[in-house]
């Protein structure tokens, strides 16, 4: 039997913040929510909260951007706003949570209300480096019931190109423990709508693929990637009943646990999925409970530190893929980054 899709990449709008912002989001996110059938009144609710992001970051943040979404989980489907930034960060979260007047002037003037408006909110704040915020508009009366592990993901094309290279996935899997996941990511080569026809492709295979092993659905994935550019590619299997991760990858894909503030690299062998598949080595790591699966392509610096990131691993998962992202993230290639946390629904 197949396993069941819980998360994967699909359509992300990036709006760089320009004068145009709170117009363009509110318009792109108001589409969104339609499109889900969200009722009216939760449709207001996502439109005042992405121009209340949106004037934020016009008003105090540094080199800003939102990124409009759908994101789907075990057949729920919710509209998600992320709001990344440069700096300056936000001095008192929690007071700025419980009443953006007293933020009045800094980055935090609006959480309170965001907060609110959202079904689900987050925010991480590194002073002085910069802020994400995420607000989440459920359709169908609210979010799924999830196992012990929480994943995201996030992809964000190289300047100047529409579709992403870079993509990644999450399913269920049988023959592991009960709330065992398998994790893909995957990076085109190059970039453009050549790269990105390879990272759908590999989503597909995973997609519909039935194998339980992380070096056989990687071996499959190359068969199903034969004849297009290849890609770098890494699956991790998270099964949090073992509290172990095992993960198989072929070239240049970043792929880390973060546990108790340090960093344990799984590695991956050279190679290219599509053309050249080295026989498939696994390797593991501890998932103790707490422990956080990072996976993210070239397009992210592989120097960051979990140190660098200080309260963000226990997060919302979309809270650190966006993080992460938004620190580590290159200018000169596509980025993308999938997210395990153990212990948070
Ligand atoms: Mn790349």
């Amino acid at each position: 039997m197949k396993g069941a899709l819980v998360a994967e990449a699909g359509d992300v709008h990036w709006l760089r913040a320009d004068v145009a912002l709170a117009a363009a989001a509110r318009r792109q996110v108001g589409q969104l929510a339609r499109g889900l059938c969200l009722p009216e009144e939760q449709v207001a609710r996502a439109e005042l909260c992405v121009t209340e992001m949106a004037t934020n970051l016009l008003k105090h943040a540094v080199d800003g951007s939102l990124v409009l979404r759908v994101v789907r989980a075990r057949g729920h489907a919710a509209v998600e706003c992320l709001s990344l930034d440069s700096g300056p960060g936000i001095e008192d979260v929690p007071r700025a949570l419980r009443d953006g007047m007293s933020a009045a002037g800094s980055l935090g003037i609006g959480l309170g209300a965001m907060g609110r408006l959202a079904d689900v909110f987050g925010v991480h704040t590194l002073r002085g480096r910069g802020t994400v915020l995420s607000a989440r508009f459920w359709a169908d009366g609210g979010a799924p019931a999830s196992g012990p592990v929480g994943t995201s993901g996030l992809t964000r094309p190289i300047g100047g190109e529409q579709v992403c290279g870079d993509s990644w996935a999450v399913r269920t899997v049988d023959g592991h423990g009960p709330d065992a996941l398998l994790l893909m990511m995957c990076d085109g080569l190059g970039h453009g709508p050549l790269a990105a026809r390879v990272a759908d492709r590999a989503r597909e295979v995973f997609r519909d693929g039935h194998h339980t092993s992380p070096a056989d659905v990687l071996a499959e994935i190359h068969r199903g990637l034969r004849g297009t550019r290849g890609a770098a590619l890494a699956i991790a299997l998270v099964d949090p009943s073992e509290q172990r991760v095992r993960l198989s990858g072929a070239g240049n894909i970043t792929a880390l646990v973060v546990a108790d503030g340090a960093r344990t690299g799984l590695l991956s062998m050279p190679g290219i999925a599509g053309v050249q598949l080295p026989r498939p080595r696994t390797f593991e790591a501890p998932f103790p409970p707490g422990a956080a699966l990072v996976m993210h392509s070239d397009g992210l610096s592989d120097r960051w530190k979990p140190a660098d990131f200080p309260g963000l691993f226990p997060q919302d998962p979309v809270l650190v893929a966006a993080q992460v992202l938004n620190q580590a993230a290159v200018r000169k290639d596509d980025a993308g980054i999938v997210v395990a946390v153990h212990g948070r629904p």
